[in-house]
Protein backbone atom coordinates (compact mmCIF):
# COMPACT_ATOMS: atom_id res chain seq x y z
CA UNK A 1 0.00 0.00 0.00
CA UNK A 2 1.56 3.68 -0.86
CA UNK A 3 2.66 5.62 1.88
CA UNK A 4 -0.28 8.29 3.12
CA UNK A 5 0.62 11.34 2.56
CA UNK A 6 0.00 13.39 5.83
CA UNK A 7 -2.97 15.16 5.74
CA UNK A 8 -3.68 15.16 1.89
CA UNK A 9 -6.03 12.41 2.10
CA UNK A 10 -9.82 13.45 2.69
CA UNK A 11 -12.36 11.37 4.09
CA UNK A 12 -14.53 12.72 1.61
CA UNK A 13 -17.30 9.81 2.48
CA UNK A 14 -17.26 11.37 6.03
CA UNK A 15 -20.87 13.10 7.56
CA UNK A 16 -18.37 15.95 8.46
CA UNK A 17 -15.56 15.04 5.02
CA UNK A 18 -11.72 16.09 6.18
CA UNK A 19 -8.47 15.62 5.77
CA UNK A 20 -7.57 16.00 9.70
CA UNK A 21 -8.41 12.47 10.27
CA UNK A 22 -11.03 12.76 12.04
CA UNK A 23 -12.81 9.55 12.74
CA UNK A 24 -9.12 9.32 15.05
CA UNK A 25 -10.83 11.91 17.44
CA UNK A 26 -13.74 10.81 18.50
CA UNK A 27 -14.13 13.51 21.19
CA UNK A 28 -13.99 16.46 18.62
CA UNK A 29 -15.64 14.26 15.93
CA UNK A 30 -18.58 14.22 18.26
CA UNK A 31 -18.55 17.96 19.18
CA UNK A 32 -18.42 19.22 15.44
CA UNK A 33 -21.10 16.99 15.17
CA UNK A 34 -22.92 18.51 17.40
CA UNK A 35 -22.03 21.85 16.28
CA UNK A 36 -23.27 20.93 12.86
CA UNK A 37 -27.12 21.29 13.16
CA UNK A 38 -26.87 24.51 14.84
CA UNK A 39 -24.40 25.83 11.48
CA UNK A 40 -27.63 24.19 9.37
CA UNK A 41 -30.06 26.10 11.73
CA UNK A 42 -28.10 28.95 10.86
CA UNK A 43 -27.94 27.86 7.15
CA UNK A 44 -31.21 28.33 6.59
CA UNK A 45 -32.35 31.17 8.98
CA UNK A 46 -29.66 33.62 8.21
CA UNK A 47 -28.22 32.19 4.84
CA UNK A 48 -29.22 32.77 0.94
CA UNK A 49 -33.14 33.48 0.87
CA UNK A 50 -33.90 32.48 -2.36
CA UNK A 51 -35.44 29.41 -3.29
CA UNK A 52 -32.97 26.99 -5.21
CA UNK A 53 -33.12 23.28 -6.39
CA UNK A 54 -29.70 23.09 -7.42
CA UNK A 55 -26.58 25.43 -8.12
CA UNK A 56 -23.71 24.34 -10.10
CA UNK A 57 -20.94 24.54 -7.10
CA UNK A 58 -17.47 23.38 -6.49
CA UNK A 59 -17.19 21.69 -3.87
CA UNK A 60 -13.52 21.20 -1.74
CA UNK A 61 -12.40 18.13 -1.66
CA UNK A 62 -9.15 17.30 -1.27
CA UNK A 63 -6.07 19.47 -0.79
CA UNK A 64 -3.04 17.80 -2.84
CA UNK A 65 -1.56 18.37 -6.15
CA UNK A 66 -4.36 16.23 -8.04
CA UNK A 67 -7.04 18.93 -7.98
CA UNK A 68 -8.56 19.95 -4.82
CA UNK A 69 -12.25 20.55 -5.95
CA UNK A 70 -15.23 19.19 -7.92
CA UNK A 71 -18.22 20.95 -9.46
CA UNK A 72 -21.68 19.60 -10.18
CA UNK A 73 -24.94 20.43 -9.22
CA UNK A 74 -25.41 20.78 -5.58
CA UNK A 75 -28.85 21.23 -3.86
CA UNK A 76 -27.47 23.84 -1.60
CA UNK A 77 -28.09 22.74 2.50
CA UNK A 78 -26.82 19.33 0.91
CA UNK A 79 -23.56 21.25 0.01
CA UNK A 80 -20.17 19.44 1.84
CA UNK A 81 -18.84 21.74 4.22
CA UNK A 82 -15.85 20.13 4.95
CA UNK A 83 -12.47 20.73 6.54
CA UNK A 84 -9.59 20.78 4.48
CA UNK A 85 -5.80 21.83 6.00
CA UNK A 86 -2.96 22.45 3.35
CA UNK A 87 -0.69 19.98 3.45
CA UNK A 88 2.15 19.74 6.27
CA UNK A 89 5.54 20.34 5.95
CA UNK A 90 7.39 18.31 8.46
CA UNK A 91 10.13 20.35 8.58
CA UNK A 92 8.54 24.02 8.18
CA UNK A 93 10.52 26.25 11.09
CA UNK A 94 8.64 29.76 12.44
CA UNK A 95 9.87 32.77 9.96
CA UNK A 96 9.43 35.57 12.17
CA UNK A 97 9.48 37.19 15.66
CA UNK A 98 11.33 36.02 18.88
CA UNK A 99 10.93 32.21 18.01
CA UNK A 100 12.03 32.59 14.61
CA UNK A 101 14.21 29.54 13.05
CA UNK A 102 12.17 26.87 15.74
CA UNK A 103 10.11 24.51 14.41
CA UNK A 104 6.52 25.44 14.53
CA UNK A 105 3.91 24.51 16.52
CA UNK A 106 1.45 21.42 16.39
CA UNK A 107 -0.55 22.61 19.73
CA UNK A 108 -1.38 26.22 21.21
CA UNK A 109 1.25 27.24 23.15
CA UNK A 110 -0.52 28.06 26.92
CA UNK A 111 0.86 31.81 27.00
CA UNK A 112 -0.32 32.88 23.50
CA UNK A 113 -3.61 31.42 23.73
CA UNK A 114 -5.76 33.95 24.30
CA UNK A 115 -4.07 35.97 21.71
CA UNK A 116 -4.67 33.12 19.03
CA UNK A 117 -8.10 32.29 20.28
CA UNK A 118 -8.74 36.12 19.87
CA UNK A 119 -7.82 36.44 15.74
CA UNK A 120 -9.21 33.03 14.90
CA UNK A 121 -12.64 34.28 16.71
CA UNK A 122 -12.35 37.58 14.43
CA UNK A 123 -11.72 35.61 11.27
CA UNK A 124 -14.07 33.44 12.10
CA UNK A 125 -16.60 35.95 12.56
CA UNK A 126 -16.18 37.41 9.61
CA UNK A 127 -17.31 34.57 7.46
CA UNK A 128 -20.73 34.11 8.80
CA UNK A 129 -21.13 38.00 8.77
CA UNK A 130 -20.57 38.27 4.98
CA UNK A 131 -23.25 35.09 3.90
CA UNK A 132 -25.97 37.38 6.42
CA UNK A 133 -25.07 40.59 4.66
CA UNK A 134 -25.30 38.91 1.15
CA UNK A 135 -28.90 36.64 1.89
CA UNK A 136 -31.36 39.07 -0.39
CA UNK A 137 -28.64 39.43 -3.52
CA UNK A 138 -30.30 36.03 -4.88
CA UNK A 139 -33.76 37.48 -5.67
CA UNK A 140 -32.27 40.39 -7.90
CA UNK A 141 -29.48 38.41 -9.56
CA UNK A 142 -28.55 40.00 -12.79
CA UNK A 143 -28.06 36.73 -14.26
CA UNK A 144 -28.23 32.83 -13.54
CA UNK A 145 -23.95 33.15 -14.17
CA UNK A 146 -24.43 35.45 -11.53
CA UNK A 147 -26.40 34.21 -9.09
CA UNK A 148 -24.00 30.90 -9.02
CA UNK A 149 -21.22 32.99 -8.06
CA UNK A 150 -23.20 34.59 -5.30
CA UNK A 151 -24.02 31.14 -3.60
CA UNK A 152 -20.39 29.99 -4.30
CA UNK A 153 -19.44 33.11 -2.28
CA UNK A 154 -21.80 31.81 -0.09
CA UNK A 155 -20.74 28.51 0.73
CA UNK A 156 -16.73 28.92 0.75
CA UNK A 157 -17.63 31.32 3.22
CA UNK A 158 -19.64 28.36 5.16
CA UNK A 159 -16.74 26.36 4.79
CA UNK A 160 -14.44 29.23 6.03
CA UNK A 161 -16.50 29.58 9.26
CA UNK A 162 -16.00 25.28 9.59
CA UNK A 163 -12.12 25.74 9.48
CA UNK A 164 -11.86 28.12 11.73
CA UNK A 165 -15.12 26.24 14.38
CA UNK A 166 -12.29 23.32 13.50
CA UNK A 167 -9.36 25.20 15.18
CA UNK A 168 -11.83 26.36 18.13
CA UNK A 169 -12.67 22.92 18.68
CA UNK A 170 -9.71 21.41 18.30
CA UNK A 171 -7.07 23.77 19.81
CA UNK A 172 -9.45 26.00 22.66
CA UNK A 173 -11.51 23.30 25.13
CA UNK A 174 -14.39 24.56 26.15
CA UNK A 175 -14.06 28.39 25.53
CA UNK A 176 -13.29 26.89 22.22
CA UNK A 177 -16.46 25.74 21.67
CA UNK A 178 -18.41 28.53 23.28
CA UNK A 179 -16.88 30.86 20.91
CA UNK A 180 -17.59 28.37 17.97
CA UNK A 181 -21.28 28.82 19.40
CA UNK A 182 -21.22 32.70 19.49
CA UNK A 183 -20.29 32.67 16.02
CA UNK A 184 -23.48 31.97 15.01
CA UNK A 185 -25.50 33.87 17.85
CA UNK A 186 -24.19 37.25 16.48
CA UNK A 187 -25.36 38.36 13.25
CA UNK A 188 -25.07 41.45 10.79
CA UNK A 189 -26.24 44.28 11.62
CA UNK A 190 -28.40 43.32 15.22
CA UNK A 191 -28.30 45.89 17.43
CA UNK A 192 -28.10 43.27 20.61
CA UNK A 193 -25.16 41.34 19.04
CA UNK A 194 -23.54 42.74 15.98
CA UNK A 195 -20.29 41.55 14.10
CA UNK A 196 -17.24 42.13 15.41
CA UNK A 197 -15.57 44.51 12.84
CA UNK A 198 -17.19 47.82 11.33
CA UNK A 199 -17.70 46.86 7.73
CA UNK A 200 -19.16 43.33 8.70
CA UNK A 201 -22.47 45.16 9.90
CA UNK A 202 -23.50 47.34 6.87
CA UNK A 203 -25.75 46.18 4.17
CA UNK A 204 -24.99 44.63 1.17
CA UNK A 205 -28.51 45.54 -0.47
CA UNK A 206 -27.55 45.55 -4.28
CA UNK A 207 -25.50 44.12 -6.67
CA UNK A 208 -22.88 47.14 -7.11
CA UNK A 209 -22.29 46.66 -3.50
CA UNK A 210 -21.64 43.40 -3.91
CA UNK A 211 -18.93 43.66 -6.42
CA UNK A 212 -17.47 46.19 -4.31
CA UNK A 213 -17.44 44.15 -1.28
CA UNK A 214 -15.98 41.33 -2.90
CA UNK A 215 -13.42 43.45 -4.23
CA UNK A 216 -12.54 45.41 -1.83
CA UNK A 217 -13.93 43.59 1.68
CA UNK A 218 -13.02 40.07 0.31
CA UNK A 219 -9.25 41.20 -0.45
CA UNK A 220 -9.03 42.43 3.07
CA UNK A 221 -9.69 38.77 3.74
CA UNK A 222 -6.59 37.57 1.23
CA UNK A 223 -4.33 40.04 3.21
CA UNK A 224 -5.45 39.10 6.47
CA UNK A 225 -5.33 35.51 5.29
CA UNK A 226 -1.92 35.94 4.06
CA UNK A 227 -0.43 36.95 7.12
CA UNK A 228 -2.28 34.42 9.12
CA UNK A 229 -0.86 31.51 6.92
CA UNK A 230 2.75 32.90 8.12
CA UNK A 231 1.66 31.87 11.48
CA UNK A 232 3.87 29.70 13.59
CA UNK A 233 0.91 27.90 14.90
CA UNK A 234 0.74 25.24 12.24
CA UNK A 235 -2.78 24.13 12.07
CA UNK A 236 -3.95 27.96 11.65
CA UNK A 237 -1.22 28.28 9.06
CA UNK A 238 -2.31 25.45 6.90
CA UNK A 239 -5.92 26.05 7.26
CA UNK A 240 -5.27 29.65 5.98
CA UNK A 241 -3.21 28.29 3.22
CA UNK A 242 -6.14 25.91 1.82
CA UNK A 243 -9.04 28.92 2.15
CA UNK A 244 -6.72 31.40 -0.05
CA UNK A 245 -7.09 28.84 -2.75
CA UNK A 246 -10.67 29.49 -2.14
CA UNK A 247 -10.58 33.44 -1.97
CA UNK A 248 -9.44 33.48 -5.46
CA UNK A 249 -12.76 33.07 -6.64
CA UNK A 250 -13.68 35.53 -4.50
CA UNK A 251 -11.44 38.34 -5.67
CA UNK A 252 -12.18 37.39 -9.49
CA UNK A 253 -16.23 37.62 -8.94
CA UNK A 254 -15.32 41.15 -7.28
CA UNK A 255 -12.86 42.74 -10.07
CA UNK A 256 -14.73 41.37 -13.45
CA UNK A 257 -17.78 42.15 -11.42
CA UNK A 258 -16.95 46.00 -11.85
CA UNK A 259 -15.37 45.28 -15.27
CA UNK A 260 -18.23 44.52 -16.58
CA UNK A 261 -20.69 47.13 -14.80
CA UNK A 262 -17.85 49.59 -16.26
CA UNK A 263 -18.01 48.25 -19.60
CA UNK A 264 -22.17 48.36 -19.91
CA UNK A 265 -21.76 51.99 -18.78
CA UNK A 266 -19.03 53.16 -21.35
CA UNK A 267 -21.04 51.48 -23.87
CA UNK A 268 -24.20 53.23 -22.84
CA UNK A 269 -22.83 56.47 -22.68
CA UNK A 270 -20.97 55.89 -26.05
CA UNK A 271 -24.53 54.97 -27.56
CA UNK A 272 -26.39 57.74 -26.72
CA UNK A 273 -23.60 60.10 -26.27
CA UNK A 274 -23.88 61.30 -22.74
CA UNK A 275 -22.02 60.75 -19.47
CA UNK A 276 -26.03 60.89 -17.52
CA UNK A 277 -26.67 57.31 -17.72
CA UNK A 278 -29.18 57.28 -15.14
CA UNK A 279 -32.55 56.72 -16.51
CA UNK A 280 -30.70 55.02 -19.22
CA UNK A 281 -30.65 52.06 -17.04
CA UNK A 282 -26.86 51.81 -16.85
CA UNK A 283 -24.83 52.50 -13.42
CA UNK A 284 -23.81 56.44 -13.77
CA UNK A 285 -19.54 56.88 -13.57
CA UNK A 286 -20.24 59.39 -10.40
CA UNK A 287 -22.47 56.54 -8.68
CA UNK A 288 -19.65 54.05 -9.23
CA UNK A 289 -17.01 56.29 -7.58
CA UNK A 290 -19.27 56.98 -4.74
CA UNK A 291 -19.82 53.13 -3.86
CA UNK A 292 -15.84 52.25 -4.77
CA UNK A 293 -15.39 55.26 -1.98
CA UNK A 294 -17.99 53.46 0.68
CA UNK A 295 -16.39 50.37 0.30
CA UNK A 296 -12.46 50.65 0.25
CA UNK A 297 -12.51 53.46 2.56
CA UNK A 298 -14.80 51.18 4.89
CA UNK A 299 -12.18 48.39 4.13
CA UNK A 300 -9.50 50.34 5.22
CA UNK A 301 -10.76 50.07 8.54
CA UNK A 302 -10.33 46.79 8.62
CA UNK A 303 -6.40 46.78 8.91
CA UNK A 304 -6.86 48.12 12.88
CA UNK A 305 -4.77 51.53 13.70
CA UNK A 306 -1.60 52.51 11.93
CA UNK A 307 -0.23 52.06 14.90
CA UNK A 308 -0.92 48.80 17.34
CA UNK A 309 0.31 47.01 19.77
CA UNK A 310 -1.69 44.32 19.79
CA UNK A 311 0.29 43.64 16.08
CA UNK A 312 3.45 44.46 17.57
CA UNK A 313 3.08 41.37 20.06
CA UNK A 314 1.49 39.06 17.59
CA UNK A 315 4.56 39.43 15.63
CA UNK A 316 6.73 38.46 18.17
CA UNK A 317 5.21 35.80 19.34
CA UNK A 318 4.87 34.43 16.18
CA UNK A 319 0.95 34.26 15.97
CA UNK A 320 0.75 36.56 12.82
CA UNK A 321 3.09 37.48 10.05
CA UNK A 322 3.33 40.19 7.32
CA UNK A 323 2.19 39.74 3.85
CA UNK A 324 4.91 37.52 1.86
CA UNK A 325 7.12 37.22 4.83
CA UNK A 326 9.73 35.14 3.26
CA UNK A 327 10.48 37.26 0.51
CA UNK A 328 11.27 40.37 2.89
CA UNK A 329 15.21 41.23 3.09
CA UNK A 330 15.33 41.86 6.88
CA UNK A 331 15.46 39.99 10.04
CA UNK A 332 12.28 39.10 10.43
CA UNK A 333 12.42 40.50 13.78
CA UNK A 334 11.96 44.18 13.48
CA UNK A 335 13.11 45.05 17.03
CA UNK A 336 15.44 47.84 15.85
CA UNK A 337 13.27 48.91 12.98
CA UNK A 338 11.31 51.86 11.77
CA UNK A 339 8.56 52.75 9.93
CA UNK A 340 6.74 55.81 8.83
CA UNK A 341 3.17 55.65 9.43
CA UNK A 342 0.42 58.10 8.51
CA UNK A 343 -0.93 60.26 11.63
CA UNK A 344 -2.20 63.40 11.99
CA UNK A 345 -0.55 66.41 13.16
CA UNK A 346 -1.75 69.36 15.49
CA UNK A 347 -0.14 72.98 14.68
CA UNK A 348 1.56 73.55 18.51
CA UNK A 349 0.60 77.37 18.03
CA UNK A 350 -3.12 77.43 16.21
CA UNK A 351 -4.11 73.38 17.53
CA UNK A 352 -5.14 73.40 13.74
CA UNK A 353 -4.60 69.28 12.73
CA UNK A 354 -3.24 68.52 9.48
CA UNK A 355 -2.49 64.75 7.60
CA UNK A 356 1.28 63.83 7.78
CA UNK A 357 3.13 60.63 8.85
CA UNK A 358 5.21 60.11 11.58
CA UNK A 359 8.05 57.26 12.41
CA UNK A 360 7.04 54.54 14.86
CA UNK A 361 8.55 50.95 15.84
CA UNK A 362 8.23 49.07 12.66
CA UNK A 363 6.69 46.27 15.17
CA UNK A 364 3.74 48.71 16.36
CA UNK A 365 3.01 50.25 12.54
CA UNK A 366 2.86 46.35 10.98
CA UNK A 367 -0.83 47.03 10.49
CA UNK A 368 0.21 50.12 8.01
CA UNK A 369 2.55 48.00 6.69
CA UNK A 370 -0.24 45.33 5.29
CA UNK A 371 -2.70 48.18 4.91
CA UNK A 372 0.24 49.32 2.18
CA UNK A 373 0.10 46.17 0.81
CA UNK A 374 -3.56 46.13 0.23
CA UNK A 375 -3.68 49.28 -1.31
CA UNK A 376 -1.20 48.87 -4.09
CA UNK A 377 -3.27 45.57 -4.59
CA UNK A 378 -6.24 47.75 -5.11
CA UNK A 379 -4.76 50.10 -7.56
CA UNK A 380 -4.54 47.66 -9.89
CA UNK A 381 -8.38 47.08 -9.87
CA UNK A 382 -8.86 50.86 -10.73
CA UNK A 383 -6.35 50.19 -13.33
CA UNK A 384 -7.68 48.12 -15.20
CA UNK A 385 -11.74 49.62 -14.50
CA UNK A 386 -9.85 52.89 -15.72
CA UNK A 387 -8.47 51.10 -19.03
CA UNK A 388 -12.08 49.95 -19.94
CA UNK A 389 -12.67 53.70 -19.71
CA UNK A 390 -9.85 54.47 -21.90
CA UNK A 391 -10.56 51.88 -24.64
CA UNK A 392 -14.59 52.72 -24.26
CA UNK A 393 -13.35 56.46 -25.38
CA UNK A 394 -14.47 57.72 -22.14
CA UNK A 395 -12.77 60.94 -20.51
CA UNK A 396 -13.37 59.92 -16.64
CA UNK A 397 -11.24 58.04 -14.53
CA UNK A 398 -12.01 56.14 -11.26
CA UNK A 399 -9.97 56.40 -8.54
CA UNK A 400 -9.07 55.41 -4.30
CA UNK A 401 -9.85 57.78 -1.98
CA UNK A 402 -7.63 59.54 0.40
CA UNK A 403 -6.45 57.24 3.22
CA UNK A 404 -7.99 59.75 5.60
CA UNK A 405 -11.18 59.96 3.52
CA UNK A 406 -13.98 58.33 5.48
CA UNK A 407 -12.27 56.05 8.10
CA UNK A 408 -13.58 55.48 11.71
CA UNK A 409 -10.49 53.36 12.90
CA UNK A 410 -7.59 55.11 13.19
CA UNK A 411 -5.71 58.37 13.09
CA UNK A 412 -8.23 59.53 11.11
CA UNK A 413 -11.29 58.56 12.92
CA UNK A 414 -11.58 61.91 14.52
CA UNK A 415 -11.46 64.05 11.29
CA UNK A 416 -13.16 64.32 8.07
CA UNK A 417 -11.45 64.38 4.73
CA UNK A 418 -12.77 64.73 1.10
CA UNK A 419 -11.52 61.74 -1.18
CA UNK A 420 -8.33 64.18 -1.87
CA UNK A 421 -7.26 64.22 1.01
CA UNK A 422 -8.48 67.73 2.42
CA UNK A 423 -9.16 68.37 5.84
CA UNK A 424 -12.97 69.45 6.49
CA UNK A 425 -15.26 70.63 9.59
CA UNK A 426 -17.81 68.15 11.36
CA UNK A 427 -20.54 70.46 9.47
CA UNK A 428 -18.95 70.84 6.19
CA UNK A 429 -18.27 67.29 6.36
CA UNK A 430 -21.98 66.68 6.76
CA UNK A 431 -23.27 69.34 4.18
CA UNK A 432 -21.27 67.76 1.73
CA UNK A 433 -20.94 63.91 1.74
CA UNK A 434 -23.29 63.23 -0.53
CA UNK A 435 -21.09 64.06 -2.88
CA UNK A 436 -18.75 61.37 -2.33
CA UNK A 437 -20.86 58.57 -0.67
CA UNK A 438 -23.74 57.37 -2.39
CA UNK A 439 -26.99 59.02 -0.89
CA UNK A 440 -30.55 57.92 -1.02
CA UNK A 441 -31.12 59.30 -4.27
CA UNK A 442 -28.21 57.21 -5.56
CA UNK A 443 -28.93 53.82 -3.91
CA UNK A 444 -32.66 54.13 -5.29
CA UNK A 445 -31.64 53.97 -8.57
CA UNK A 446 -29.21 51.40 -8.18
CA UNK A 447 -32.27 49.12 -6.38
CA UNK A 448 -34.56 50.27 -9.13
CA UNK A 449 -31.89 48.37 -11.57
CA UNK A 450 -32.26 45.47 -9.63
CA UNK A 451 -34.49 43.54 -11.59
CA UNK A 452 -33.87 39.93 -11.39
CA UNK A 453 -32.80 38.11 -14.72
CA UNK A 454 -33.19 34.26 -13.56
CA UNK A 455 -34.14 33.17 -17.26
CA UNK A 456 -31.09 31.01 -19.05
CA UNK A 457 -28.62 33.01 -21.00
CA UNK A 458 -30.05 36.74 -20.28
CA UNK A 459 -28.76 39.46 -18.51
CA UNK A 460 -29.70 42.84 -17.22
CA UNK A 461 -29.13 45.71 -19.19
CA UNK A 462 -26.93 47.38 -16.37
CA UNK A 463 -23.89 44.90 -17.05
CA UNK A 464 -22.37 42.98 -19.57
CA UNK A 465 -22.26 38.99 -20.13
CA UNK A 466 -18.53 37.62 -18.29
CA UNK A 467 -16.32 36.83 -21.04
CA UNK A 468 -16.10 33.41 -19.67
CA UNK A 469 -18.53 31.23 -17.85
CA UNK A 470 -17.35 28.66 -14.88
CA UNK A 471 -15.44 25.63 -14.81
CA UNK A 472 -15.56 25.69 -18.91
CA UNK A 473 -19.21 26.04 -18.86
CA UNK A 474 -20.54 28.50 -21.40
CA UNK A 475 -22.61 31.53 -20.27
CA UNK A 476 -25.43 29.89 -20.67
CA UNK A 477 -25.14 26.77 -18.70
CA UNK A 478 -28.36 26.12 -16.35
CA UNK A 479 -26.26 27.52 -13.58
CA UNK A 480 -28.70 27.30 -10.98
CA UNK A 481 -32.30 25.78 -11.50
CA UNK A 482 -34.56 27.85 -9.38
CA UNK A 483 -37.48 26.18 -6.94
N1 LIG B 1 -14.10 47.47 13.59
O1 LIG B 1 -5.03 47.62 18.12
P1 LIG B 1 -5.94 47.83 16.96
C1 LIG B 1 -12.32 38.31 5.75
C2 LIG B 1 -10.64 47.19 17.41
S1 LIG B 1 -11.82 39.83 6.33
C3 LIG B 1 -14.29 47.43 14.94
O2 LIG B 1 -5.47 48.68 15.86
P2 LIG B 1 -5.47 45.26 16.00
C4 LIG B 1 -13.52 38.25 4.91
C5 LIG B 1 -9.62 46.15 17.79
O3 LIG B 1 -10.22 44.87 17.90
C6 LIG B 1 -10.40 39.49 7.36
N2 LIG B 1 -13.29 47.35 15.83
O4 LIG B 1 -6.39 46.43 16.43
C7 LIG B 1 -13.80 39.25 4.00
C8 LIG B 1 -9.09 46.67 19.11
O5 LIG B 1 -9.99 46.33 20.14
P3 LIG B 1 -9.47 46.08 21.62
C9 LIG B 1 -10.74 39.25 8.82
C10 LIG B 1 -12.02 47.33 15.36
O6 LIG B 1 -5.78 44.16 16.92
C11 LIG B 1 -14.96 39.19 3.24
C12 LIG B 1 -9.15 48.18 18.93
O7 LIG B 1 -10.09 48.42 17.88
N3 LIG B 1 -9.60 38.79 9.53
O8 LIG B 1 -11.70 37.35 6.02
O9 LIG B 1 -4.07 45.65 15.76
C13 LIG B 1 -15.84 38.13 3.37
C14 LIG B 1 -7.79 48.78 18.65
O10 LIG B 1 -7.36 48.38 17.36
C15 LIG B 1 -11.75 47.37 14.00
C16 LIG B 1 -8.88 39.53 10.39
O11 LIG B 1 -9.16 40.67 10.64
C17 LIG B 1 -12.85 47.45 13.09
N4 LIG B 1 -12.67 47.51 11.77
O12 LIG B 1 -5.98 44.97 14.51
C18 LIG B 1 -15.54 37.13 4.29
C19 LIG B 1 -7.66 38.87 10.99
N5 LIG B 1 -10.41 47.33 13.86
O13 LIG B 1 -8.47 44.96 21.57
C20 LIG B 1 -14.39 37.18 5.03
C21 LIG B 1 -7.67 38.81 12.46
C22 LIG B 1 -9.87 47.27 15.08
O14 LIG B 1 -8.87 47.38 22.05
N6 LIG B 1 -7.70 40.12 13.10
N7 LIG B 1 -10.84 47.25 16.00
O15 LIG B 1 -10.75 45.69 22.33
C23 LIG B 1 -6.64 40.95 13.29
O16 LIG B 1 -5.58 40.66 12.82
C24 LIG B 1 -6.79 42.21 14.08
O17 LIG B 1 -7.61 41.97 15.15
C25 LIG B 1 -7.31 43.42 13.29
C26 LIG B 1 -7.25 44.67 14.21
C27 LIG B 1 -6.49 43.61 12.03
C28 LIG B 1 -8.77 43.27 12.90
Amino acid sequence: MPARNDGAAADYAEKIPNNVSLHEDRRLQRALESWQPNFLNWWQTMGPTLPTQDVYLRTAINVGRDGWAQFGHVAMPEYRWGIFLAERDPGRKVGFGEHKGEPVWDKVPGEYRAELQRLIVIQGDTEPASVEQQRNLGATAPSLYDLRNLFQVNVEEGRHLWAMVYLLHAYFGREGREEAEELLHRNSGSLDSPRILGAFNEETPDWLSFFMFTYFTDRDGKYQLGTLKESAFDPLSRTCEFMLKEEAHHMMVGTTGVDRVVQRTVEVMREHDTDDVAGLGAMPLTTIQKYLNFHYSVSLDLFGGETSTNVANYYTAGLKGRWMEDRRKDDHKLTSDSIMVDALSEDARTGEQSIGQTEVSALVGLNTDLRREYISDCQGGVKRWNRILEEGGAKQRLKLPHIAFNRQVGAFAGIEATPDGETLSADEWQRRQGEWLPTDVDKTYVRSLMQPVHQRGKIAAWISPPRNGINGQPFDYDYVHLA
